[in-house]
């Protein structure tokens, strides 16, 4: 199986860590590719050349979500929550809005500030703060249970993670860890999982967009 991604892709790097948490990690072989370049070798399997892609002999997969699933029926694990267990689904898609927000906001930041969008950046801003608020106060995994061992690795909290890992990078809310301390906690417990730790963005990795 070939994973198509780059590095500083939270939604690759959700299907990065499932994989090895499932332990997939030696049968996903990662190829780093370009974005939004036309020699990129995902866009003859995939016309619109997004990563993550996952190919599997003549499976060409995309979304993280998918993947995910797929990941999990290699793997006997269940990271994804299953159409029939409907709340679990129902909050694995805010987390993975969540994601959706972060990202939207942190691709504003890799412009140049003259051409970043103000309304946008507001309207972001308050989005991911209800969005804080909201975890904050929902999140399931006590921070105290959490840190008793390792926390459950899951679609739904992956989403989060990965969007801790942006909002963090990217500096998009800075007193967030004093603002929602629950939140806090529960992600030092999945910062503390070397396959969350090794796949955090970084400054190697980034790409601006200049255009
Ligand atoms: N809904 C997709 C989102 C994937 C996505 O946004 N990928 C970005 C990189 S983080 C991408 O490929 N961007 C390139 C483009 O849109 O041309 C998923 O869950 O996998």
């Amino acid at each position: 199986m070939k994973l198509y991604y780059t590095p500083n892709s939270p939604y690759a790097r959700i299907c990065r860590i499932t994989a090895i948490e499932s332990g997939l990690g030696e049968a996903l072989e990662l190829d780093w590719v370009g974005l939004r370049t036309q020699d990129s070798p995902v866009i003859p399997v995939s016309p619109l050349g997004r990563i993550p892609l996952l190919v599997d002999g003549d499976l060409v997969l995309s979304e993280a979500r998918h993947i995910c699933a797929y990941l999990d029926e290699k793997s006997g694990r269940r990271t994804v929550a299953p159409y029939g267990d409907w709340q679990a689904v129902a909050e694995e898609a805010q987390s993975l809005a969540f994601l959706d927000v972060v990202t939207v906001w942190s691709r504003e930041m890799r412009r140049s500030e003259a051409e970043r969008s103000g309304f946008l950046q507001e309207v972001a801003d308050i989005q991911v703060r209800r969005g804080l608020a909201h975890l904050n106060d929902t999140l399931k995994t006590p921070a105290g249970k959490a840190s008793a061992g390792a926390p459950p690795i899951s679609f739904d909290a992956l989403c989060v993670v990965a969007a801790l890992g942006m909002m963090q990078f990217y500096e998009l809310v800075t007193d967030w860890r004093e603002s929602y301390p629950a939140l806090a906690a529960w992600s030092d417990a999945y910062d503390a999982i070397a396959s969350v730790a090794d796949s955090a963005p970084s400054q190697d990795a980034l790409r601006p967009l200049t255009r």
